[in-house]
């Protein structure tokens, strides 16, 4: 096997409890043999020496009792003195990783009554046909190869990392659809999606298909895609029925329609929900989905157009559409209004929905967040997302509670690692136990990965917890500190350039003078802050009460503004800069003491990732540090350098 089996490589436990001997139960189901199956492996690598038996005789045991019907609830319960597992063959499988983690990490007798709290829970891959990977920062798609889809043995393990934690979907294609993947919808690989259908299904992940809204042109021939016309309602009709009848747990399709170029029913003059509607009737007989994204913003904008606030797109074209879409149509919504930033305000579309059903979109891959060269845990941006009360409902108001699943853009390849930094993983690994339970706590869920992961050694889950715990803020503070965002170079997001984005089309500008930096977002600038219930617009739209590490994205502020330390604005961001960098070295050293008690390979990739990071951080101190200088004229109070 050339890859690494992340955190399912069960590691040799010294000692194991006695119901671990005797295995008893036989699922019928395939999904409940597969869960049997990983019980009897993982106990085997944890140095069990279970047996399957057809009964316990009184002896303590592991009992799998399956129970009819697809639901995933699963329970684990004490029976005498050993364990009762029950659940659907899906439960059982959930229930089964989780009994083997928490064996894993040294717990006895875990009681555990779950189900997840939404139906969805998936990663969506930007992999496109010809092996690449849009935003992909650790190696080739291993879902396609020169062109067409691909089933190996990596796809089995995939599929069973992603129910390890609790995951049961993906979509496999790019939401913008090129080349051959076009032709995913046609019967050209309707054998290859089959079996990757087949083996997901194995661990309850669904297969999603991401299409484009003009198949009917591209592929049907027809001149025209307009969701009204009867024959692109019929192409969709016949072309989701083929489809569906010949793959086997296909979900749904993932559209990105007008949205940066693709196209959409506007070309039409017609609206989101009317395009939506259309798709999601073709594919309602086969019990299939549609989400539809609501990344819609003007791409082509004119950087001396200071009316157009790009964070106000998405609320304006949806909220009106609210109640119009069809049962089966999710609007799929990014965390935060612009594009996945390290700092962003949640979403005030999030808020919004009363009527329509929306799942909500994170990014994991870290596109903005240093690209899996950088340390950057972002499950703590995650839980204060899910946790943000939006004010407009007496309950059921947080993002948690208000969505109905939850989708990450993937951080996998086919690198050997799956994740080009291994401390990426724990993304991974937590995005998942955050779908199903958006109460987990980010650093329970770094520990348990680190122990999973690297073992027991307690050194190891300390020093590795912690830099994952702090690797958020340390990025942000020598990036783009105070939710400013946009200062990476274009094009790649890798690397600071802190005026590269200001005269482009995309709606990205800080506008910073000798004087001033930001974009006012309060009722006297673009009014981005009314889009939020009133207790958030007010808190947002004023100064001092706006949480200070967003205080440049809703406001334009002076050089010499006072922070709530005393500091000025530029001071702090000075140090900010400095700080970050020192903060990074810290983690980077703190990795290096681990030397001794780590694979020596996997320290050695860790290690090359922390040197990269160093030189790329100091990198973006100097930019951002110097191009501040320049303009403005005022250095440093603490004398630092800052010019390269
Ligand atoms: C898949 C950003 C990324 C694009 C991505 C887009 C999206 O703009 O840079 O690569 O396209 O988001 O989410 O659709």
């Amino acid at each position: 096997m050339d890859y690494s089996l992340l955190w399912l490589d069960w590691k040799r436990k010294s000692s194991l409890p006695a119901y671990t001997k005797r295995i008893v139960g036989m699922p019928a189901t395939r999904q409940g043999k597969a869960a049997l199956r990983e019980l009897l492996n993982g106990l085997k690598a944890m140095g069990a020496d279970s047996e399957l038996c057809s009964g316990s005789d009184g002896c303590p045991s592991i009992r799998l009792n399956e129970c009819p019907g697809g639901g995933e609830k699963a329970e684990l319960h004490r029976s005498g003195e050993g364990l009762a597992l029950i659940g659907s063959g899906r439960g059982l499988i959930y229930g089964v990783f989780y009994l083997l983690r928490h064996l894993a990490l040294g717990e006895d007798y875990p009681e555990w009554e779950s189900s997840p709290a939404y139906p969805i829970r998936m990663l969506d891959h930007w992999d496109n046909a010809d092996g690449s990977i849009e935003r992909g920062y650790s190696g080739r798609s291993f879902f396609f190869r020169s062109g067409r889809p691909v089933c190996t043995a990596r796809t089995r393990d995939y599929a069973r990392l992603l129910a390890s934690c609790g995951l049961n979907g993906c979509c496999i294609n790019n939401v913008n659809v090129h080349g051959s993947a076009l032709k995913l919808l046609t019967g050209s690989y309707k054998r290859e999606l089959k079996r990757i259908a087949v083996c997901l299904e194995e661990y309850g992940v669904a297969l999603w298909l991401s299409v484009s809204f003009s198949a009917p042109m591209e592929l049907g021939g027809l001149a025209t895609a307009d969701p009204l016309d009867p024959e692109v309602r019929q192409w969709w009709q016949d072309t989701s029925r083929q489809l569906f009848s010949a793959i086997p747990n296909l979900a749904g399709f993932l559209v990105k329609a007008d949205s940066e170029g693709r196209p959409g029913p506007h070309s039409y003059g017609r609206s989101h929900a009317e395009g939506a509607n259309m798709l999601a009737e073709a594919v309602s007989p086969f019990g299939g989905k549609i989400l539809w994204r609501c990344f819609v913003y003007n791409c082509t904008q004119d950087w001396r157009d200071t009316e157009t606030d790009r964070a106000k797109a998405q609320r304006d074209a949806f909220a009106p559409l609210d109640g119009q879409f069809r049962e089966n149509v999710f609007l799929q919504i990014k965390n935060g209004p612009v594009d996945f930033q390290i700092r962003e305000p949640v979403s005030p579309l999030l808020g919004e929905l009363e009527h329509t059903s929306s799942i909500l979109e994170f990014q994991i891959a870290q596109e903005y967040t240093g690209q899996q060269k950088h340390v950057c845990y972002l499950l703590p941006m995650f839980r204060e997302v899910l946790d943000q009360q939006m004010g407009r409902r007496a309950d059921r108001d947080l993002v948690a509670e208000r969505i109905s699943a939850v989708c990450a853009v993937s951080n996998t390849g086919d690198d050997p690692n799956w994740t080009g930094h291994d401390l990426a993983a724990a993304n991974l690994f937590g995005f998942g136990l955050l779908s199903w339970d958006p109460s987990a706590e980010p650093e329970a869920i770094a520990r348990e990965w680190s122990i999973l992961t690297f073992g027991g050694d307690p050194e190891v889950t300390d020093t590795v917890t912690d830099i994952l715990l702090r690797s958020r803020s340390v990025y942000e503070k020598y990036t783009v500190p105070l939710g400013i965002g946009w200062m990476c170079v274009p094009g790649t997001h890798y690397g600071p350039s802190p005026e590269g984005y200001e005269y482009d089309r995309w709606g990205t500008y800080h506008r910073a003078t000798h004087r001033e930096i930001g974009v006012e977002r309060g009722p006297g600038g673009t009014g981005f802050t009314e889009q939020y219930s009133p207790a958030l617009a007010g808190m947002y739209a004023s100064k001092e009460t706006c949480p200070e590490e967003l205080l440049l994205f809703f406001h334009r502020l002076p050089f010499d503004y006072r922070m709530k330390d005393g500091r000025t604005l530029l001071q702090r961001i000075y140090d900010d800069h400095f700080e970050g960098v020192e903060e990074a070295r810290a983690m980077s050293d703190a990795w290096d003491r681990l030397e001794d008690r780590l694979d020596p390979a996997v320290f050695a990739r860790v290690r090359a990732r922390f040197r990269e990071q160093l030189r790329s951080a100091a990198e973006w101190r100097d930019v951002v540090n110097s191009w501040l200088y320049r303009l403005t004229l005022i250095p440093d109070e603490k004398g630092r350098k800052l010019y390269l």
